[in-house]
């Protein structure tokens, strides 16, 4: 009996001590987690005070709120991290964990995005965000993730527009000679050779100066890049012919999103949804803005009455297109 008692007290002494011993350790662990958050960077070409990247400021805000802390995704405004077409690859092999970037470069890795970015494309900035919200946005999104990439969610574009330095620019022959900055993309350089004018794909950063040296006649953009890069200072004639709406894209690195829980990979997806409406408000409001700074800075104007005969000149370009894009673009110009 006092051996049974003796074992039974033992066996007790053990078990409590275990339960101590667990105790301890999910303290440390929980511990552990509040002091050592998982840091994740985001590169964002834009300054901070842009819609954009007050976008993704709002989608790390989410994800921090959502996970009590545990994930914490810090924004890195004004290219710190570098140019689109280099944090693409750096976020490919996981260097870089997230990047709003446009499709534009994106499409040299992953084609098929081509078909999103075809001018003249969208009827409207509704029809393209029934686009992207829609079956054909969420299959792009998934389509990634052999290239390394996880489509997380979409931001607004705008539409955009070709300015240069030497003329005003009222149809497409007007565009002859002219040198024209394009993304880095095979797409956007032929878009401009088939309007008659020379091509230079070029990193956003070298934009200013390459227009204040002349090295470039003019480029394209949004009001509110042409605005907030002072393009229009060195740039002031702006053609409104509005060719493109290439949709803005947050990506993770698949390396980096593999190391996350799928509740937190979930998390992280929801949360860039839900700030896509907080990013387009800001972004109605600063295209506004924009165009009155860039009037009141002595920009000229050109209103594009007309837009046939541009839409013509991008014929070719679309008969080109590979099968996948092009029954990608018939499935766009289907969704209503
Ligand atoms: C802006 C876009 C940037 C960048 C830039 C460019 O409209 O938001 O991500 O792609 O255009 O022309 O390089």
């Amino acid at each position: 009996m006092k051996k049974l008692l003796l074992v039974i007290s033992g066996l007790a002494l053990v078990v409590s001590m275990t339960f101590a011993s667990g105790t301890q350790d999910q303290g440390a662990a929980a511990g552990a987690k509040e002091v050592k958050p998982i840091v994740l960077r985001l590169a964002e070409t834009h300054p901070a005070d842009y819609p954009t990247t007050k976008g993704d400021m709002r989608f790390a805000e989410l994800v921090k709120e959502r996970t009590n802390g545990r994930i914490i995704i810090e924004v890195y405004p004004s290219s710190q991290l570098g140019q689109e077409k280099a944090v693409i690859e750096q976020v490919q092999f996981g260097a870089i964990d997230f990047t709003r970037v446009s499709i534009s470069p994106l499409a040299s890795f992953v084609p098929v995005f081509n078909a999103l970015q075809m001018p003249y494309l969208y009827r409207s900035e509704e029809h393209m965000w029934n686009v992207l919200l829609g079956p054909i946005g969420k299959e792009l999104l998934a389509s990634l993730e052999p290239s390394g990439f996880i489509g997380i969610g979409w931001f607004e574009p705008g539409a955009r527009n070709f300015y240069n330095s030497k003329r005003p620019v009222y149809k497409p022959e007007d565009l002859a000679g002219l040198k024209i900055r394009v993304q880095e993309s095979e797409l956007m350089v032929g878009m401009v050779q088939a309007l008659g004018a020379a091509a230079t794909p070029m990193p956003y950063g070298e934009v200013y100066s390459g227009l204040q040296t002349g090295v470039i006649d003019g480029a394209e953009n949004n009001w509110p890049s042409y605005e907030s890069t002072s393009h229009y200072e060195v740039a002031k004639y702006y053609t409104l012919d509005g060719h493109t709406r290439v949709p803005e894209i947050i990506i993770a690195s698949k390396i980096s999103m593999q190391k996350l829980s799928k509740e937190d990979q979930e998390i992280i997806k929801q949360a860039a949804l839900d700030a896509i409406p907080y990013q387009r408000q800001l972004w109605a409001e600063r295209e506004k803005a924009s165009e009155a700074k860039v009037r009141a800075g002595g920009s000229i104007i050109i209103e594009v009455t007309d837009k046939t005969p541009w839409q013509e000149k991008m014929k070719a370009l679309y008969a080109k297109q590979p099968n996948d894009v092009q029954a990608l673009i018939k499935q766009i110009q289907d969704v209503k």
